[in-house]
């Protein structure tokens, strides 16, 4: 047995987990959980990059003696280093407004449709890109001689080394998924000087060891290498779906749900394009061929609206609550904002003519509903964009605890929904971690340790797809 530290970095919270890996086991444990609270500044939304990394290091305090260290976190945003090495300002935080409009002024440029075709990203408004764009007047980047991924800065000042890991790098919207390397031309007509990026590493591939400082504050004898994980969460929950074969569909849920297929080799079609599918890197030359849907976040800003209420209170409310009764557009960038979130599904249902959700179990179960909805038509159109057809969707992440949420999920889809780990992306970072140490063997034997060793729960579709239909016709006649 050998213990591997996860450092797995969520939009509302941070979490140190320690696998343990042997040669048919697997088991993963909770060192250190803290919040990650975004804060708002005059200046916008802004990630509080330092408590972050004390919360990484009293984890690691946490974790004890481990073989390696990994790291993955959401994705696109990224901190600036000036030529001393030191950070210049506080990450801005992707629901930051200042990428508003911006996305067209890079259109003007180079179309949406051409740069869909060398990019394979949907269009989001908060990919580096925009985010880049948006920032080109600003002093902190005409003083920036580094840019590194929120993952690749943590990685950096716990071992003093600097790399751009893949899987997050596709994110930017500045890597071409055929050659899985920079898109040169894009960033040249956009001004992006590609020369910000520290080279690109893969996941597997060593990151340092732990410096000696940090080795003395977390009391860890070293040396302790970090080793490149998928580094986009999203990677390594993939990676750690618990499939068999290759007819399947995953939904990665939490504060998004990201849902599609996995696939060999990108689809880079128009049709594609406008149905917002996204083309990330995976591991092992895979894509995850994606779209992104508002997810748990819709629900869990109306519970800060709420003042926080028990979770299990409200699933009970909106499981007495009536099915199917108003649905809204969960991929819609309306809800992409924090505030007033109730008011704001609300308003939707009100100006698409549908009854308005009042009381708080309503109110949960139109998100919900919506969710359902909303995974329902991502997995029917990644079968139908990239001709691949599957007979079960794995569920994996946080929405794993809400049983309510597969349960429609299934339903809506029409397919079984095996529901895996809640930290699968914990999970995945792991095993590549215990993969890179020669543990394990390739992304299907990852798989089959999964399937082997971690409790799955099965949802079978109950029927009246019918309903299903009617809800996904009404949204379309918004
Ligand atoms: C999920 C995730 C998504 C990405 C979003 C913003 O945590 O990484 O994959 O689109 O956050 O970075």
């Amino acid at each position: 047995m050998r213990s591997y530290a996860a450092v797995d970095l969520g939009a509302s919270s941070g979490r140190v987990m320690v696998g343990r890996v042997g040669a048919d086991s697997l088991e993963l444990g909770e060192a250190h959980r803290f919040p990650n609270r975004p804060v708002r500044v005059p200046e916008g939304l802004r990630w509080d990059a330092l408590a972050l990394y004390a919360g990484v290091l009293d984890g690691l305090r946490a974790a004890g003696q481990v073989a390696s260290v990994g790291i993955d976190s959401w994705a696109v945003d990224y901190g600036l280093l000036d030529a001393d090495g030191a950070l210049l300002g506080n990450p801005v935080h992707y629901r930051d407004a200042r990428t508003e409009g911006v996305a067209e002024k890079v259109w003007a440029t180079v179309p949406a449709g051409e740069l869909y075709a060398a990019t394979g990203i949907q269009y989001a408004p908060f990919n580096t890109l925009y985010q880049l764009t948006a920032a080109r007047a600003s002093h902190q980047l005409a003083h920036a001689e580094r840019l590194l991924l929120i993952p690749d800065l943590l990685s950096h000042w716990l071992t003093g080394e600097q790399g751009t890991e893949l899987t997050n790098a596709s994110t930017t919207q500045l890597i071409d998924p055929r050659t899985r390397t920079w898109a040169y031309g894009i960033a040249e007509r956009l001004g992006v000087d590609l020369a910000l990026f520290a080279p690109l590493r893969q996941p597997g591939d060593p990151a340092g060891t732990l410096r000696p400082e940090v080795l003395e504050e977390t009391g860890l004898g070293g040396p302790v290498p970090v080793t490149a994980v998928g580094s986009h969460d999203t990677a390594s929950a993939v990676a750690a779906v618990p499939a068999i074969g290759e007819r399947f569909a995953y939904i990665c849920t939490g504060t998004w749900s990201l849902a599609g297929l996995e696939l060999a080799a990108p689809v880079l079609t128009e049709e594609s394009r406008a149905a917002n599918f996204s083309n990330e890197l995976g591991l092992d030359g895979t894509v995850r061929y994606l779209r992104n849907i508002m997810g748990l976040w819709l629900l869990q800003e109306c519970q800060r609206a709420w003042g926080e209420p028990d979770l299990g209170l409200l699933l009970r409310e909106a499981g007495a609550a009536p099915a199917l009764r108003s649905v809204v557009d969960a991929g819609d960038e309306v809800f992409l904002a924090p505030g007033r979130m109730p008011q704001r599904i609300a308003a939707a249902c009100r100006t698409s003519g549908q009854p308005v959700p009042a009381t708080r179990g309503e109110i949960t179960r139109c998100v919900l509903d919506s969710l359902a909805l909303a995974h329902r038509r991502a997995v029917a159109d990644a079968q139908r964009l990239a001709d691949r057809p599957v007979d079960v969707v794995y569920v994996v992440g946080g929405g794993t605890r809400n049983a309510l949420l597969c349960q429609l999920t299934a339903d809506a889809c029409g397919l079984p929904v095996v529901a895996g780990a809640a930290e699968a992306a914990a999970l995945g970072n792991v095993l590549v971690q215990a993969r890179a140490h020669g543990l394990v063997g390739d992304l299907a034997a990852m798989r089959g340790l999964l399937t082997r060793t971690q409790p799955l729960t099965r949802y079978t579709p109950r029927g009246d797809a019918a309903r299903w239909r009617a809800a996904e016709a009404r949204l379309a006649r918004r």
